[in-house]
């Protein structure tokens, strides 16, 4: 698996003044950090950017590429500041994200051929948010083939079906998974990618890992390639990285249909397996899931 740092963004308490100040000691203390975890892109979201947004962008990956060589993933709503950023980006950058709106679609796919760059390709239609995976391989092929008119090849797409939060609608969360089971029919040589701290947004903080994990086993099964997720949750990284395997085949095994006595589990093995109840919509999710 490939994975993307997902901890340089605007939204943070430490990088957001940081980023606004052009003060480099957080970010750079950060981006280190991020790459002694172990990732192997860093995102850099500086969020919509309407001000300076080029300068910003210029400036931030400037700052970041100044204490680690990890290739970044570039992340702004501003095609102006996503173009500054490129522009000084060492090795292939990845565009976070293109989605299939008209006016973004139209100022940033020329970028992704114009810097031999790599793209995220977000299924978010003109329609807003795709209702299930039938409409999610319908945007896939259509960004695929607005892509690829531009000499775009697939590989150089990294679909992301868009996650959402288990604690607002579990209909969505089954969708991302029947959406990536499918993807590789549909376009073999595309790559895939989620935000999967998303799945767990609105869950108390100490229980995050154990969505964020558990969804990324289940994603793996469907061939999932790659994921923007929380650098310093080290044991997901492990599990990435292929160091935990007697855990995804246990994962593997309930997703099948086994249904191991939880007495023969050790007290981490049962979290695991209720929440991949919790996320296949076998049992509804509340914030005590892991305690019934
Ligand atoms: N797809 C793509 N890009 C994305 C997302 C996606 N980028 C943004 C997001 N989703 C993934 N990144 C994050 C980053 C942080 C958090 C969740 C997803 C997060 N942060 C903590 C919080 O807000 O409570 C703490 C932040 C902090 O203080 O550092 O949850 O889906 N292509």
């Amino acid at each position: 698996m490939v994975l993307i740092g997902e901890n340089l963004n605007i939204m943070s308490q430490t990088i957001g003044p940081a980023l606004k100040e052009r003060n480099p000691k957080p970010i750079q203390e950060l981006a280190k950090a991020e790459a002694e975890a172990g990732v192997d892109y860093i995102d850099l979201n500086i969020g919509p950017a309407r001000k300076a947004g080029d300068e910003l962008m210029e400036w931030a990956v400037n700052t970041v590429q100044g204490v680690t060589d990890k290739s970044l993933s570039l992340d702004t709503t501003n095609p102006v500041a996503m173009e500054a950023g490129l522009k000084v980006a060492k090795g292939k950058a990845l565009i976070n994200s293109i989605s299939l709106q008209p006016d973004r679609l139209e100022q940033e796919l020329p970028l992704v051929k114009k810097y031999d760059a790599s793209m995220i390709g977000l299924l978010w239609g003109i329609e807003g948010m795709p209702r299930d995976a039938n409409e999610r391989a319908m945007l896939a092929v259509d960004l695929m083939y607005k892509a690829n008119e531009l000499g775009i090849p697939n590989e150089d797409i990294w679909i992301d079906p868009i996650l959402t939060p288990v604690s607002v609608e579990i209909n969505q969360v089954k969708s991302c998974f029947e959406f990536m089971s499918m993807l590789g029919d549909i376009a073999p040589e595309c790559k895939s990618t989620i935000g999967l701290s998303n799945i767990s947004n609105g869950t108390p903080h100490h229980l995050r890992p154990y969505l964020n994990r558990t969804c990324m086993i289940m994603l793996m099964k469907y061939g999932l390639y790659s994921a923007i997720v929380d650098a310093f949750d080290s044991e997901l990284v492990q599990i990435a990285r292929g160091e935990k395997p007697e855990l995804v085949d246990l994962v593997y095994r309930v997703m099948d249909g086994e249904k191991p006595g939880l007495s023969s589990l050790s007290e981490e093995e049962v979290k695991y397996v209720k929440t991949i109840r919790v996320l296949k919509g076998e049992s509804l999710y509340s914030h005590s899931w892991l305690e019934i």
